[in-house]
C-alpha cells in the first residue's frame, strides 16, 4: 500500500560563519587594533503549517532542505550576515519524527504553527573579541559552529473528528458522499477505498466537522489480512467512531465484536472513543427485519440507528448524533 502521507526528507541547519582575524589599517599606524568581526549565525530549519496543503506529495520531488550558512566575519568589526532559515511547509496534522530514533520532534497540529526543528550553528568570534589586558593584539579567532543535520520522517495524520468503520462494502464511502461534498469512489466490491477520504459535514452555518472514510476492516486485519490495520492511524485522533453494519449481515453482533476487536488490537485508545452504531443499507434489506434490528442490543451501546444513504433514512439524525457526540 502506498499512501501519499508519509515522506522521508533530509534537513540541515546552516553552519555558523567563521570569525575573522584582522587589524585596523590606518594611515601612519603600522598596525592598528584588532578588528576581525564575528561570523553570522547559520539559518534554522523551521516547519510551518500551510493551510493550502493536503498531502505530503511535494516531498516525493524535493527531499533535501538546507538552511543557508552564516557568512564569515570581516574587517572593520563587520559581523557576517546570518544565513537564511529554510521554511518547510507541511499540511496541518503532520508529525515530524527523527528517522533514527522515531522520536517525535514536531507535531504540527495548530493552524499557522511554526516550529524550529534544527537551530543553525552560531558564528565564531573574530579576533577583536579576544583582546585581554595582556594581549592587545590577538590573532586568534574561532570557526563557526557547524549546523545540525538529520533524516526525518513525515507522517500526516488526517485530522478527522469522526471516523467511519465497517467491513468492506458496508457503505462507508456512500455515506460520506451523502453527508459531505466528498466524492469518493464507490463500488460493489470489497476494498474499493484504498486511501482515506475526508469530508466536511455541515450541521448549520458555523457548525461543521470532518468525517474520515477509511478502507474496510476484516477479521484478522491486525494480523495483516485484507489491507491490514495501518490505515487506522488516520482515525487514531478522532473523538467519535461510527460503526456501519450492513443490514444484510447474518450476525450483526458478531460483526460488531470483530470490528471492535481489530480496533482494540490497533490501539486501546479506540475503546475510549464515543461510538455510534448504525445498521446501514436498510433499503436493501427486507423490511420485516426492522423490529429485530430495532431490538438489537450492542454491548455497551444499546440499540443501533437504522440508516440508508440511498433513501436518506436518518441521515439528519445521524449528523446530529455525530455533532452531539463530538460536543458532549
Ligand atoms: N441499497 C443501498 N446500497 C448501498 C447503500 N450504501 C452503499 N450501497 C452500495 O453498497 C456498495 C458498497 O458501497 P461503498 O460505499 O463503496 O462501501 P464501502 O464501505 O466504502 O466499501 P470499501 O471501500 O470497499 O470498504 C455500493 O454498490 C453502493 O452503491 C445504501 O444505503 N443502500
Ligand atoms: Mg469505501
Amino acid at each position: 500500500m502506498n499512501f501519499v502521507d508519509t515522506a522521508r526528507i533530509f534537513i540541515k541547519s546552516g553552519d555558523g560563519g567563521g570569525g575573522h582575524s584582522s587589524f585596523r589599517r590606518e594611515k601612519f599606524v603600522s598596525m592598528g587594533g584588532p578588528d576581525g568581526g564575528n561570523g553570522g549565525r547559520g539559518g534554522d530549519v523551521i516547519f510551518r503549517v500551510s493551510p493550502h496543503l493536503n498531502t505530503l506529495i511535494d516531498f516525493k520531488f524535493k527531499r533535501r532542505f538546507e538552511a543557508e550558512n552564516g557568512e564569515r566575519g570581516s574587517w572593520s568589526n563587520c559581523t557576517g550576515r546570518n544565513g537564511k532559515d529554510t521554511i518547510i511547509r507541511v499540511p496541518l496534522g503532520t508529525v515530524v519524527k527523527d528517522a533514527e530514533t522515531d522520536e517525535v520532534i514536531a507535531d504540527m497540529t495548530e493552524k499557522e504553527q511554526e516550529t524550529v526543528v534544527l537551530r543553525g550553528g552560531i558564528g565564531g568570534r573574530g579576533n577583536s573579541e579576544f583582546v585581554t589586558a595582556t594581549n592587545q593584539a590577538p590573532r586568534e579567532c574561532e570557526p563557526g559552529k557547524p549546523g545540525k543535520e538529520c533524516w526525518v520522517n513525515l507522517e500526516m495524520k488526517l485530522l478527522a473528528d469522526v471516523g467511519l468503520v465497517g467491513f468492506p462494502n458496508a457503505g462507508k464511502s456512500t455515506l460520506i458522499s451523502v453527508l459531505s461534498a466528498a466524492k469518493p469512489k464507490i463500488a460493489d466490491y470489497p476494498f474499493t477505498t484504498l486511501i482515506p477520504n475526508l469530508g466536511v459535514v455541515r450541521v448549520s452555518e458555523d457548525m461543521s466537522f470532518v468525517v474520515a472514510d477509511i478502507p474496510g476492516l476484516i477479521e484478522g486485519a491486525s494480523q495483516g489480512k485484507g489491507l491490514g490495520i495501518q490505515f487506522l492511524r488516520h482515525i487514531e485522533r478522532t473523538r467519535v467512531l461510527v460503526f456501519l453494519i450492513d443490514a444484510n449481515s447474518t450476525d450483526y453482533l458478531r460483526d460488531y465484536a470483530i470490528l471492535s476487536r481489530e480496533l482494540t488490537e490497533f490501539s486501546p485508545m479506540m475503546d475510549e472513543k464515543r461510538r455510534i452504531v448504525c445498521i446501514s443499507k436498510m433499503d436493501s434489506a427486507i423490511e420485516e427485519l426492522r423490529p429485530e434490528l430495532e431490538h438489537l442490543d450492542f454491548p455497551g451501546y444499546g440499540a443501533p440507528l437504522i440508516i440508508s444513504s440511498v433513501t436518506g433514512e436518518s441521515m439528519d439524525k445521524l449528523k446530529w448524533m455525530m455533532w452531539n457526540a463530538l460536543t458532549a
